[in-house]
């Protein structure tokens, strides 16, 4: 479909690596894409519960804010033997005091030093990786999809690519972690893109 048809599409994130992935994804669909970033729209205080609800909470906010549709994504690392943990507090565990948004300088070294720390000599290192995938519209109404990539966490890290914890995430079936993986591999078996396939398949709409 052409990009005239497609029209404008937020991708409500101020996470770099996510917003490159998120284009990535969305390349060959032809929508004229432009980041919440880049319109200025401000970022959310993400007070949901659960990964939908912040999903739905960010993509609300940039389609109201933006007068367009509007693409969130909301996700983390589920780590089994932690109980479920960091979970929708991932991107927190990077901030410099552990807590809610210090203003970035996110380290996430530190976050995967933590996750490898609480493990300790733990030899069950399974863990998955959710993406809430969330579509508004300016007038409230909202769609979600959701993705998981199970796996296991190596350490010490290994690769630079990706972004957040891929160094230490090997997805099942694989000898590379997401920080080795060439991203074109990633973007068709990651946590995101499964949550993207079901998003195309509807449509859009
Ligand atoms: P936005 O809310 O602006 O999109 P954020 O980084 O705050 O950015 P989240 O609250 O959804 O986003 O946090 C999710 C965190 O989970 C993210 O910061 C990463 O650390 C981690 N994460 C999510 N997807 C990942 C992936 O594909 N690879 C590695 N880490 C990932």
């Amino acid at each position: 479909m052409s990009e005239a048809a497609r029209g404008r599409l937020v991708v409500a994130t101020h996470n770099k690596g996510k917003l490159r992935e998120m284009a990535e994804l969305l390349a060959p669909h032809g929508f004229d894409c432009v980041s919440a970033g880049e319109l200025g729209l401000p970022e959310p205080e993400e007070t949901g519960a659960t990964f939908i609800a912040n999903a739905e909470l960010k993509a609300r906010a940039a389609a109201r804010g933006s007068g367009h549709r509007a693409l969130a994504d909301d996700s983390g690392l589920i780590v089994e033997a932690l109980g479920g943990k960091p979970g929708i507090h991932s991107a927190r565990w990077a901030d410099p005091t552990g807590g809610p948004a210090a203003g970035g300088g996110r380290d996430f070294r530190r976050a995967m030093e933590r996750v490898n720390r609480e493990l300790d000599a733990n030899p069950d290192r399974r863990a998955y990786f959710i993406s809430v995938l969330s579509l508004a519209w300016p007038d409230g109404g909202v769609k979600s999809f959701e993705g998981r990539v199970h796996g296991t966490l190596v350490w010490p890290p290994r690769g630079d690519r990706g972004f957040g914890y891929d160094p230490m995430f090997m997805p099942s079936g694989y000898n590379q972690t997401f920080g080795e993986m060439d991203p074109d591999l990633k973007h068709r078996i990651s946590h995101r893109a499964v949550a993207f396939r079901k998003l195309a398949d509807a449509g859009f709409r």
